[in-house]
């Protein structure tokens, strides 16, 4: 059954916000790089990587339903950050924000007994759960360590340890 037109409006602007939380990601990662915490910077360059496999994810799932995606302007981010707990925060606020724009995507496919974009978003709905406890963790142990030299140290060496892995669901 072809997609219904709303659903495949809402998944396609959903491929921009992930596009965006690329973006955006990149930014967090410019700034950590440029104050020298090369961890911090590779932990957001690695979350970019994943936001743009989000991406892709919706990108295969509208081609598989024989809908072209349309690939909207990416905004540019502006934000500017105080000191080093400034973009952490900002992350979770992000991640919120899109966590509430995933269940708004669920919201619309379950108002049409979608139940194969359902099952598809039933990942991005773990995915974000994920994503926000990391993102609360991290300013947890900000909070916690990261005030001092060595505590600040020890974290970066940690976030310099996260790896890229392609998301599980990705089919090109
Ligand atoms: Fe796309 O994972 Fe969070 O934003």
């Amino acid at each position: 059954m072809a997609l219904d037109t709303h659903v495949s409006e809402m998944l396609n602007t959903q491929i921009n916000k992930e596009l965006y939380s690329a973006y955006l990601y990149l930014t967090f990662a410019d700034y950590y790089d440029a104050r020298g915490l090369k961890g911090f910077a590779n932990w957001y360059v690695i979350q970019s990587q994943e936001e743009v496999d989000h991406a892709r994810i919706l990108r295969r799932y509208l081609l598989d339903n024989e809908v072209t995606p349309k690939m909207e302007a990416i905004a540019q981010p502006d934000l500017t950050f105080s000191d080093d707990l400034a973009p952490l925060k900002a992350a979770l606020e992000h991640e919120q924000f899109i966590t509430r724009s995933i269940e708004e995507c669920y919201g619309a496919a379950r108002e049409v007994l979608d139940l194969r974009t359902m099952k598809l978003l039933d990942w991005f709905v773990e995915e974000q759960g994920e994503e926000e406890v990391n993102a609360q963790d991290m300013i947890t142990n900000m909070e916690l360590f990261g005030t001092d030299p060595m505590g600040l140290y020890n974290l970066d060496r940690e976030y310099q340890s996260r790896a890229y892995t392609q998301q599980t669901t990705l089919v090109m």
